[in-house]
């Protein structure tokens, strides 16, 4: 059960209607600015943009760039908009991916840890890049949600920005060493405020993927998320919620039924279809076969229920490394090929199957949002209060408000003691994975291993946390006693609970490009404490060297090994060193 307590400690949070009041007067100083998008398709808004392709019946299509070096982006930004051209098609957005960084208040940006992205150093990099093509600029990362809201959203309008997010990521995502939760919801209210007071439409970009949706067992819970965050958005703050879904839809028919869905429940076009990353392997070859397996139900889904999406082919080096210009630019053209090849295939699709899961997720998903309300307001929150529902919400986290409110029957085999109406796969898959992956083991080791009696302190670095669900899983069913460092987690953290709870090795998963510093860091905290253990790292393990100018991340494994880690490329692997270990193998 919840307490009001147990969610708000605070004796006092700010006032919500004077954080919507500052925002809303912010909008007298600021509004949006031109940019070759809107004069060049003379259009107010993205959104007026977006309606008039959706009637004229053209797919839209969207690229990601954001490379650390503003340069490079905004060339990268001409570049695509040329090719794409001449080539006789059109890129219509880009989804502009500023760094981790800059989700910090500029006058606390220093020293910070640096992701790969883009770091813009004032308003008038923004307007460079927005000037770079007739592109519109989606500012969709570390905008809103994070403790940058307001002075982020600012510069994105002034630069001719009107699709600006991202509240899927203020759910989920934490900037390291910032623990100021109330801060970065009040500068997202205000940065909320200043949109909807605008006098032309501002689509606020939500990608469900980034937020609870990734973590969800029941995708029934992925529609309930979309609808409160209209509720809170639309119905509370009086702007446009614009959803994005993508990355971890991996199955076709629940991909166009939840299109479906969205074509019925959303007041707004959507944002952006994300390509489906989590299926790219290392293959390019085999990869051009993933991109087709979801880019079609996008299409056909675009051609049948258009929504406004714009669809987003993932180029297929995305598994390998951060895609270069000429790799999304291949990406579009064979896209762009695959729509002209796609009409034949409707009339071969049963839609009624769609339909009726898209029916099942709708019901279902209000379920879902109606109980979640229900709840908070017995426990004593504010429901008509933007800012107590956005942080009660952020703080319960997805896991907990699925276990309480998901509308599956109650079940205590399932991964969240409920049974999914309709499973969503990720994390389903990692389960599976996990039986594979101990069975890696013979049944000797995995007994003298049970015996050894091993406690794993495992965390994440960043938000990406599949990693450490498998190794979490892979551990547990070889009696592993796991001690959740959490996610997102600050090395510091991490040293203390290794300590405190008197841990026999860590376990650390990263993506974000800071392995090394991340791991600098852990050691010194060790140190500190007096404490030595085995640490084993696996993930991404790169970094963008400051004295580096590709502005490209670089593998950082050797350095990693020189620092004494045990450096991981599959999960075997650290089962292979614990089997090790327990023959008398030390890593301190
Ligand atoms: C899924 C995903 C996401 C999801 C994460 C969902 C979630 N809640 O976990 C979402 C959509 C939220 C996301 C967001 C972002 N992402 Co992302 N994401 C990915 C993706 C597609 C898959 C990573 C993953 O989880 N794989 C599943 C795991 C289980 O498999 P695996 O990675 O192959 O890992 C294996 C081993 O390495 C091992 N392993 C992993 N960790 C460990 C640890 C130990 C100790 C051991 C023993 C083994 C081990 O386990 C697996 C065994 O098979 C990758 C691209 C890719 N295909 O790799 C990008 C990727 C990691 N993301 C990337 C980026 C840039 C971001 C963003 C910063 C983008 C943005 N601007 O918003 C944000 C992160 C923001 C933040 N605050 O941190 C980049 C990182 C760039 C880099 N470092 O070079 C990547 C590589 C994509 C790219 N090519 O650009 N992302």
């Amino acid at each position: 059960m919840l307490s009001r307590k147990d969610i708000f400690p605070e004796d006092i949070l700010p006032d919500a209607n004077e954080l919507l009041s500052i925002g809303k007067s912010m909008a007298r100083q600021v509004t949006v600015g031109d940019c070759p998008f809107l004069s060049h398709y003379n259009v107010n808004s993205e959104k007026e943009y977006k309606e008039q392709q959706i009637n004229q019946g053209r797919i839209m299509l969207h690229g990601q760039i954001g490379f650390r070096s503003p340069i490079k982006s905004q060339d990268a930004y001409r570049k695509i908009y040329q090719y794409i051209d001449d080539a006789g098609y059109r890129i219509d957005r880009y989804g502009i991916c500023l760094d981790w960084s800059m989700g910090y208040p500029k006058n606390s940006r220093k020293g910070m840890p640096k992701g790969t992205g883009l770091i813009l150093e004032n308003e008038d990099d923004f307007a460079a890049l927005t000037r770079s093509a007739p592109v519109a600029p989606h500012f969709g990362d570390f905008v809103m949600g994070t403790p940058a809201a307001f002075e982020n959203t600012i510069a994105a309008l002034k630069a001719g920005s009107t699709a600006i997010g991202n509240i899927g990521q203020y759910f989920n995502f934490r900037m390291p060493h910032w623990n100021d939760d109330v801060t970065t919801t009040a500068e997202t209210i205000k940065a909320l405020a200043l949109c909807a007071a605008q006098p032309v439409d501002i689509l606020i970009h939500s990608n469900l993927d980034d937020g609870f949706s990734a973590l969800f067992c029941d995708l029934t819970c992925s529609i309930g998320a979309v609808l409160l965050e209209q509720y809170i958005v639309d119905d509370l703050i009086g702007g446009r919620i614009s959803h994005c879904y993508g990355h971890t839809f991996s199955d076709p028919l629940t991909r166009l039924a939840f299109q479906r869905a969205l074509h019925k429940i959303s007041n707004t076009p959507g944002s952006m279809v994300y390509g489906n990353t989590t299926i790219y392997g290392p293959n390019e070859t085999e990869n051009y076969a993933n991109l087709a397996s979801y880019m079609l139900p996008d299409i056909i889904g675009q051609m049948t229920r258009p929504t406004g999406h714009g669809l987003n082919p993932v180029p297929v080096t995305e598994a390998l490394r951060i895609p270069d210009t000429q790799e999304i630019i291949d990406a579009h053209l064979f896209t762009n090929r695959l729509i002209e090849r796609s009409h034949g295939y409707i009339e071969m699709i049963d839609f009624d199957k769609a339909d009726d899961i898209s029916n099942t997720l709708i019901d279902a998903g209000t379920k879902f949002k109606e109980t979640v309300l229900k709840g908070l307001l017995e426990v004593g929150i504010d429901i008509k209060n933007p800012f107590e529902l956005l942080l009660s919400m952020r703080r319960i986290g997805a896991k907990k408000l699925e276990e309480l409110y998901g509308p599956g029957a109650i079940d205590k085999t399932q991964i969240r003691n409920r049974k999914p109406i309709i499973k969503a796969t990720t994390v389903a898959e990692l389960e599976n994975k996990a039986n594979d992956v101990a069975a890696f083991l013979t049944s000797e080791e995995k007994e003298v291993i049970k015996d050894r009696g091993f406690k794993a302190c495992v965390a994440c670095t960043d938000v990406h946390e599949y990693g450490k669900v498998l190794i979490e899983a892979v551990l547990s069913k070889i009696d592993v006693n796991i001690i959740d460092a959490g996610v997102s987690t600050d090395p510091d953290v991490v040293a203390t609970k290794a300590l405190e709870s008197d841990a026999s090795f860590i376990a650390i998963s990263t993506y974000n490009g800071v392995a090394l510093d991340y791991i600098e860091k852990l050691r010194a905290e060790l140190t500190g404490l007096n404490l030595k253990l085995p640490i084993f790292i696996g993930g991404k393990l790169n970094q963008v060297k400051d004295d580096d100018h590709s502005s490209l991340p670089i593998d950082v494994s050797k350095e990693l090994r020189q620092l004494g880690v045990i450096v991981c490329l599959t999960v075997e692997d650290l089962l292979t060193e614990l089997v090790r270990m327990v023959q008398g193998a030390r890593y301190d």
